[in-house]
């Protein structure tokens, strides 16, 4: 109620006003060219997209509204209440994303109980869900999930009944925020019915992350700690990785919040983008049960050997590399951190570790990688497996309950904004090369 009465109302015709004087005054100042390299090579570094609620940079990574990684766990509200004490609640980070305000813990705690009264799944979400295979992967599961929820979208019904384009992002943010309330169970029964008994226990007098924890079937203050630490870095990444992007396409097509995110939940489930977190377990796992065989250690020199032979089978090293990053990511930092405070003698911690000490140079050494060094799904898997969350192919999926709250604040600019379908012009191999022999 507060985030979308008061504050949002307030900042929407301001930055209308300012895009607006943006355009009409400065809309021929050009900003950038594109080389054939770009159009080609996956249009990196192309600046052709506006995006409110997070921005990247290549060398320091993340700021989240103009903030940090480090600098949100000092400000933003906690689940103790004592800020900085502890990791910040999924709530604070939605609200800081949305508003571009850090919130207070009694805003924060209006939000939680927003989320929860939002939550309720249809009937037919659930019996669809329950039907699926088992052997079906959880992200498929997860996106059959969201989609049916569709049925519950308030932009659609308010489209159809012919609502004023000024008032899109009103019905949008109902949807938004029902996404983010349903994810939590829909992502919690997949897991209950692939892995365990299909019971879903809910405990609404905890925050957001805390009631998915025991959704989940985990009942421990320190997991409850990573999960939020999880769910809020995971959230944005600015506007051109694929599920952020692929969202705000979907939806500048004016499909509903539902059906966009299904859109960023499908570009996630691919092993370049979220499923990587997936494959850097099982890299691990692999890694462990040859050398184990073969009587070795894993130790720098294995895992030395184990990176050369994927390197030479021609795979990517999961876990390693980055589009835009060119340093060691702030994400994967801070979960190092998390490691040292909760599970220093972890074995996996130590393997991930020992990885972290090698495996820049041999990809330095390799020659080919932009960026030797590792991003946030290289340390997600192992900090899970600690207490016991060992179903590494379901690990893209907790990505995906946290990338809607980037992906889908953003989407509430975009239409508060009026952002137009997006529509880039594609061009031949043939006008391509008659632009070289000229
Ligand atoms: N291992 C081996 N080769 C790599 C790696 C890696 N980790 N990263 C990039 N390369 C290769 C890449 O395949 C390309 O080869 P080729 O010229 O034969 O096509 C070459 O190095 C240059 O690629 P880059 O410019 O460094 O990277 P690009 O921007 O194209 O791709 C990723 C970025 C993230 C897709 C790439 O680094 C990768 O595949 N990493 C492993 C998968 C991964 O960890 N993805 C998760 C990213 C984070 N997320 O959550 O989404
Ligand atoms: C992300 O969080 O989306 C990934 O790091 C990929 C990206 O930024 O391109």
């Amino acid at each position: 109620q507060l985030v979308r009465k008061e504050t949002l109302a307030a900042q929407v015709p301001e930055k209308q006003k300012s895009l607006l004087a943006l355009k009409k005054e400065h809309g021929d100042h050009v900003i950038g060219n594109v080389t054939i390299d770009q159009c080609i090579g996956g249009a990196r570094s192309v600046k052709c997209m506006v995006w409110e609620t997070s921005n990247l940079d290549p060398e320091e990574g993340i700021r989240f509204r103009g903030l940090t990684i480090p600098e949100c766990q000092a400000v933003l509200p906690t689940y103790s209440g004592v800020t900085g004490d502890g990791e910040p609640m999924l709530e604070s980070i939605l609200w800081l994303l949305l508003t571009s305000e850090v919130p207070t813990k009694e805003q924060v705690d209006s939000l939680t109980a927003d989320l929860h009264a939002r939550a309720e799944l249809p009937e037919h979400v659930k019996t669809l869900v329950n039907s699926l295979p088992k052997d079906m992967h959880p992200m498929t599961q997860l996106i059959i999930g969201l989609n049916a929820c569709q049925t519950e979208s308030q932009f659609a019904k308010a489209y159809a009944d012919g609502a004023p384009k000024t008032d899109y992002h009103i019905h949008a943010l109902e949807d938004i925020l029902k996404v983010v309330a349903v994810l939590p169970e829909i992502a919690a029964m997949i897991y209950r019915n692939v892995y365990f008994d299909g019971i879903v226990t809910k405990d609404t007098s905890l925050d957001y992350s805390g009631n998915f924890c025991r959704m989940l079937g985990y009942d421990d203050p320190s997991f409850d700690e990573l999960m939020r630490l999880y769910l809020c870095i995971h959230t944005d990444h600015e506007g051109g990785n694929a599920s952020a992007h692929a969202t705000h396409l979907v939806g500048s097509t004016l499909s509903d919040p539902f059906l966009a995110y299904s859109g960023g939940l499908n570009a996630l489930a691919g092993p370049l983008h979220g499923l990587a977190n997936q494959e850097v377990l099982k890299w691990i796992q692999d890694l462990k049960n040859k050398f184990e065989a073969e009587g070795k250690p894993v130790n720098a020199d294995t895992i030395t050997e184990f990176a050369w032979e994927t390197l030479n089978a021609k795979k990517v090293i999961p876990g390693y590399g980055h589009a835009v990053l060119r340093k060691t990511d702030p994400r994967y930092t801070c979960q190092r951190e998390f490691a040292l405070k909760h599970m220093p003698d972890d074995e996996l911690f130590n393997v991930v570790d020992t990885i972290y000490s090698v495996m820049p140079d041999i990809l330095k050494e390799h020659g080919k990688v932009a960026n030797p060094y590792p991003n946030v799904d290289s340390h997600s898997g192992v900090l899970l497996w600690h207490y016991g969350f060992t179903q590494f192919q379901y690990y893209t999926v907790l990505f995906g309950v946290s990338r809607s709250v980037g992906a889908l604040s953003q989407l509430y600019w975009d239409r508060a904004l009026g952002l137009p379908l997006e529509r880039p012009k594609s061009v031949t191999p043939e006008w391509l090369w008659s632009q070289v022999k000229k």
